[in-house]
């Protein structure tokens, strides 16, 4: 299993690669706001986890192992922003919030989450009660 830290990288080396076709050092770098050495490293570990494959001035490339983790991160990264937004949470507070909470669930949470997700997604009414105790609770 990746740590979190792993899984940052993973996550968004796999956004990367869907974006623009590959991942250089500098832009996960940026993306994750460290230093390049820091990827280089980091690159080297899952490297040898085989998460992908590194050579130093060819790129990177996600293995199969690296490409499946990637899309279940970013799903995963995604399910956790869509219930805040659904909930009512500030949209200025979602990313760090889901950047918090993301390493700290089971697949099991994970799954259980998608299932109210689309619990509420599936009738306005559910929604539309939520709203209604929020509002209650804002008077109180
Ligand atoms: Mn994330």
């Amino acid at each position: 299993m990746p740590t979190p830290s792993m899984e940052d990288y993973i996550e968004q080396i796999f956004i990367l690669i869907e974006d623009k076709g590959y991942a250089r050092v500098s832009d996960i770098a940026e993306a994750l706001s460290v230093h390049p050495s820091s990827v280089t490293k980091m690159v080297q570990k899952l490297d040898k986890d085989e998460y992908l494959v590194y050579e130093k001035y060819r790129g990177l490339i996600l293995t199969p192992k690296g490409k499946k983790i990637g899309k279940r991160l970013v799903y995963r990264h995604e399910l956790l922003e869509q219930l805040l937004k659904m909930i009512g949470v500030k949209d200025e507070n979602i990313y760090a919030d889901v950047e918090g909470i993301e390493h700290h669930l089971s697949w099991d949470a994970i799954d259980r989450i998608g299932d109210l997700v689309q619990f509420f997604e599936e009738d306005q009414s559910r929604l539309n009660a939520l709203k209604e105790i929020q509002n209650r609770n804002e008077v109180e």
